[in-house]
């Protein structure tokens, strides 16, 4: 058997195994690890995904959403909202007003291109959303239709939110996921220098037009699902645009929704695209970054692809889940992330419209948990311990450390700090498949070790305070 599989049957042949397993804790140990690069946590980090066919309702981007805006400022003051996803290549821009009601209240995640019709994003949609962004202080990454749109309409529409989205647009991308345009809007033959022909093509016309309009965007790309080419193909070209300004992918950590892989065990389990060695999916992202000399964002992320597991993307393994992988992004030196959701989708963080309320799903206080550090600088760790699913980050922000410690084990671990630890936070469930009752509240105990229990299927803040040598002591 092997060591996934292996973890896999002793982590979960039913979710709720924290009562049964019950051990005594066993020991690890955290240290600092000062040979290894810190990294500072930019603060817009944490971010959110809609789909691009959300704009056809103006209403929902809007600054009369009160509780969608408090929701995003829940979460982040400073996010970013990227608009894209798969039913971006089905939406056309007009500057008109729309002159019918919006299509439906509510859009996304978009599973199988169900806007095949195609919506209108109109240039009230753009006045609402910009409405929208100055409410929550949040910025936003726009997507335009490569797909299937033209050049002129991806120029009018970028020259559109160029002017209304003014200082919240972060930047526009071309296109989502072009690496999986073969065989849907492009030949199967569709290569990456076929890609960055056409990028190149709408790059140029929109940035002459906005010119002409006085005006200047940022640029991001190239949005691609998984095939690593197409990013590698864009950063080599990176250095002739200079208003590119980070490159960008997605990342689903299982899928399809339905796959008998995809469940809430595996999702507890490090993913091995992100750590065998021999898929060197991780050293191609960074190399790419380091010829653009651009950060990476990953611009659109979720645990399963195909809108999500129900019975894992819904469940309070998604928040330690989201807790970790963010962390774990961060740690290798991203620059943000962007959960992908909306509507009333399995894995949105977010889910409800106006008219019937929004309710916060598990995944959104994973999502709080690592936001929290969002600003702070990411101190390289070493944690001693046999089981990859327990994980320890420590971070500095204004000369005071924490220390995040998340346990996706049914079992209770003594963690042992390189400092005294005062709690701060606890990320809990009644459940590891709890759908609802997530919480991220104040820490119940106050005593000050520098040994620590975590729960089983927890994750915990704790303020750290070094260990400073003792006067006269032997360095
Ligand atoms: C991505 C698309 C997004 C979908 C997601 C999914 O960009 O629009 O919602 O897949 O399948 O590829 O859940």
């Amino acid at each position: 058997m092997n060591r996934r599989k292996f973890l896999q049957s002793a982590a979960l042949g039913a979710p709720c195994l924290a009562l049964e397993t019950w051990a005594p804790p066993t020991d690890i140990t955290l240290t600092l690890d000062p040979t290894r690069p810190s990294h500072l946590i930019p603060t817009n980090f944490t971010g959110l995904s809609y789909e691009s066919a959300q704009l056809a309702n103006p209403a929902f981007f809007s600054a009369r959403n009160q509780q969608l805006i408090a929701l995003f400022r829940e979460l982040s003051l400073s996010g970013v909202l990227r608009i894209g996803g798969g039913s971006s290549e089905f939406t056309t821009y007009s500057a008109d007003d729309p002159t019918t009601p919006p299509p439906f209240e509510l859009f996304g995640p978009d599973t199988s291109h169900t806007v095949k019709q195609g919506t209108i994003t109109s240039a009230l949609a753009l006045h609402n959303l910009r409405a929208f962004l100055d409410a929550t202080g949040w910025s936003c990454l726009y997507g335009l239709n490569l797909g299937q749109g033209t050049v002129a309409n991806a120029v009018a529409e970028a020259l559109a939110a160029a002017q209304i989205l003014g200082p919240r647009l972060l930047a526009l991308q071309i296109g989502n996921e072009p690496d999986s345009f073969r065989n849907r809007y492009r030949p199967a033959s569709y290569a990456p220098a076929e890609f960055m022909a056409e990028w190149n093509i709408f790059h140029a016309a929109i940035v002459d037009r906005l010119r002409a309009a006085g005006l200047t965007a940022r640029f991001a790309g190239p949005d691609i699902s998984n095939k690593l080419t197409f990013l590698t193909a864009f950063a080599d070209e990176a250095s002739r645009h200079p208003d590119l300004v980070f490159l960008s992918g997605h990342y689903y950590a299982m899928g399809p929704a339905g796959n008998p892989d995809a469940t809430l065990a595996n999702m507890l389990l490090p993913d091995p695209k992100l750590t065998t060695l021999k898929q060197r999916d991780i050293p191609i992202v960074l190399d790419a970054a380091r010829t653009a000399g651009l950060p990476f964002r990953v611009s659109e992320i979720n645990s399963c692809w195909n809108g999500g597991q129900a019975g894992a993307s819904d469940t309070f393994a998604s928040a330690l889940w989201c807790a970790d992988t963010m962390l774990r992004f961060a740690a290798l030196g991203f620059s943000g992330v962007n959960l992908h959701g909306g509507g009333n989708g399995i894995y949105s963080p977010i889910v409800g419209s106006a008219s019937t309320g929004f309710t916060r799903r598990p995944e959104f206080f994973g999502i709080q948990f690592a936001q929290h550090f969002a600003g702070s600088t990411l101190l390289p760790t070493l944690l001693e311990t046999s089981d990859p699913r327990i994980t320890a980050y420590v971070f500095e922000h204004n000369g005071k450390q924490q220390v995040a410690l998340i346990n996706k084990t049914p079992t209770a671990w003594r963690c042992h700090l390189p400092g005294i630890a005062r709690p701060a936070f606890e990320l809990t469930a009644p459940s590891i498949d709890s759908t609802s009752g997530v919480q991220l509240r104040k820490a119940l105990t106050h005593d000050q070790r520098n040994t620590v229990m975590l729960a089983p299927y927890s994750a915990r803040i704790d303020n750290l305070q070094p260990f400073r040598a003792r006067p006269g002591a032997k360095p």
